[in-house]
């Protein structure tokens, strides 16, 4: 798997570590090629009011549009630093930014930096704002970048593009995937893509997403982070930093290793049991986990781009996924990043989704649909929201609730059930095994009636779902049918009667 990850190795300063997420939020969003309107409606409708932290947002800058199929990746290749995309232009952008931060929801915008469209794109002004642009030309006026602002010359494969992965020189000189690879290395180009990030900073955004930072030379993007502006301090405290998490996408060694061990995991493939996860984080050869940004899925390996996989859980696995982004959301590694999708038509054919490129729900002429929220508060049109799902919703709360508190009181049955608190402040059971759990356990909180925050939740004064009943020794008794929907519990100090 994948991903992810990461901030980091570059010697940068620690601050770039920092999400600068308000009140004790814990936990960013990733709402995919949501429209920058519905963005800002759901930071003061939902993710406010329900504590998260901060959104990921998709490419904002103008990018070529593929027609008639529109797809996703679309925005994967830019042609200017404009601000206008299938999300919306640059005045609902700020309006977003803004209203999301008058809110304290943080945003966090995917930079495409490493490259420009692809090579064979043509020339016109086929793009998301009408600019001119000559791919073969290495023509991009709306910059401007011409011919010497590549790095075609420093490629020495036959093909210009990038064909061992391993291969350092390759990986950072040549053409990801064919995509136009801009030469960092120049003062000039440096000058221009910190220029874009600083127009964002100046909005309003807490930090960047750094898409393909695999491809670029450390000292390049040390250079373009060292030009980039504090955070605007009509929200951020003067002298703070963007937040930096770069991907790159490396299964074999360290930072893939949590979306992809979480799956295999969670699918008891490879003789895996959810009872290893005693030590789960640097104890598996993890970053360190102030510098780690953590997911179970995201826009790539969920439809099998990026080194996705079979084992990658998504909203496709809805009960396994609920409980792997649970045990994510509980376990106090890293920052953790919620995925929220949209519903395409797969068609697997040997194993690879051939409608992975499916872009999101839209109208005719490719214009993005709006979300729409049905009266039970989930998505309508084909929006998925794994967001506001209300096991997910709730963990999200949870972490909030826990955060600083160590994890505690570590219990498995040496297979596939487990538990743990997080000081005395919160705890999770978990089973995952094909019998039911039943046992009792030190949760390590204050006696009383807990609700369940995964079965339902606390309102008024009573639960919606399962009670929990901890005695003055912090002991509980649990009972999970491995037949339940869900079945794992948990309960934390704000849902105590
Ligand atoms: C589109 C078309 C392409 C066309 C291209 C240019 O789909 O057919 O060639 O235009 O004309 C997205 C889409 C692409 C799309 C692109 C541009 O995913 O399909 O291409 O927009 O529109 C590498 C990079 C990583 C990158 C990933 C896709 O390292 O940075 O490829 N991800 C980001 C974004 C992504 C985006 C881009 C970058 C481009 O998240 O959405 O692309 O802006 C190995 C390598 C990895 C490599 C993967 C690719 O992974 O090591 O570096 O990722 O292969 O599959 C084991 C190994 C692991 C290996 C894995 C898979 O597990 O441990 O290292 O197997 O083989």
């Amino acid at each position: 798997m994948k991903l992810l990850v990461l901030a980091t190795l570059l010697g940068l300063s620690s601050a770039q570590f920092d999400p600068h997420m308000k009140d004790g939020r814990t936990s960013l969003v990733h709402l995919f090629e949501w429209h920058w309107a519905d963005i800002a409606e759901e930071c003061e409708r939902y993710l406010a009011p329900n504590g998260y932290g901060g959104v990921q947002i998709s490419p904002p800058a103008e990018s070529i549009v593929v027609y008639p199929w529109h797809p996703w990746w679309q925005r994967y290749q830019p042609i200017s630093y404009n601000l206008c995309s299938r999300s919306g232009n640059e005045d609902e952008l700020r309006d977003m930014i803004t209203r999301c931060n008058n809110v304290g929801v943080n945003v966090y915008v995917d930079a495409v930096i490493n490259h420009m469209c692809r090579a064979i794109a043509g020339e016109g002004k086929y793009t998301s704002c009408g600019s001119y642009f000559n791919a073969n030309k290495r023509d991009f006026p709306s910059v401007p970048y011409t011919a010497w602002d590549f790095n075609d010359d420093k490629c020495y494969t036959s093909s210009g593009i990038i064909e061992d992965f391993d291969d350092i020189y390759q990986a950072r000189n040549c053409r990801l995937l064919d995509l136009l690879d801009l030469a960092l290395e120049k003062d000039y180009v440096r000058d221009k893509v910190a220029g874009y990030m600083n127009k964002l900073i100046d909005l309003g955004v807490a930090g960047f997403r750094v898409d393909a930072a695999k491809h670029m030379w450390p000292e390049d993007l040390n250079a373009v982070y060292g030009r980039l502006n504090n955070l605007n301090t009509k929200w951020f405290s003067s002298g703070s930093r963007p937040f930096i998490f770069q991907e790159v996408i490396n299964l074999g060694d360290e930072e893939f290793k949590y979306t992809t061990k979480l799956g295999v995991i969670m699918r008891k493939w490879d003789g895996e049991k959810l009872s290893y996860l005693s030590n789960w984080g640097e104890g598996w050869g993890m970053m360190p986990s102030d510098k780690a940004l953590v997911f179970v899925d995201n826009h790539d390996n969920q439809r099998g781009h990026g080194a996705g996989g079979e084992f990658i859980l998504t909203f496709w696995d809805a009960r396994l996924y609920k409980m792997a982004v649970g045990l994510m959301l509980a376990h106090p590694y890293g920052v953790t990043r919620v995925m929220s999708s949209y519903h395409w038509d797969r068609n697997i054919v040997n194993g690879e989704d051939e409608n992975d490129w499916i872009g999101p729900p839209s109208y005719d002429d490719g214009t993005t649909k709006p979300v729409t929220i049905n009266p039970d508060s989930s998505c309508g049109d084909g929006w998925v929201c794994e967001h506001r799902w209300r096991q997910i919703r709730n963990m999200v709360i949870f972490r909030n609730l826990v955060n600083g508190e160590p994890l505690s009181n570590w219990w498995d049955n040496g297979s596939n059930q487990v538990a743990f608190g997080r000081g005395s402040r919160g705890f999770i059971v978990i089973n995952n095994d094909d019998w039911t759990l039943d046992t009792t356990l030190n949760t390590g909180l204050p006696g009383g009636t807990y609700c369940d925050v995964i079965s339902g939740q606390k309102e008024g004064s009573s639960c919606t779902g399962k009670q929990v009943q901890v005695g003055g020794d912090g002991y509980a008794y649990f009972n999970i049918s491995n037949l339940e929907e869900d079945p794992f519990i948990a309960i934390h100090a704000d849902s105590k009667l």
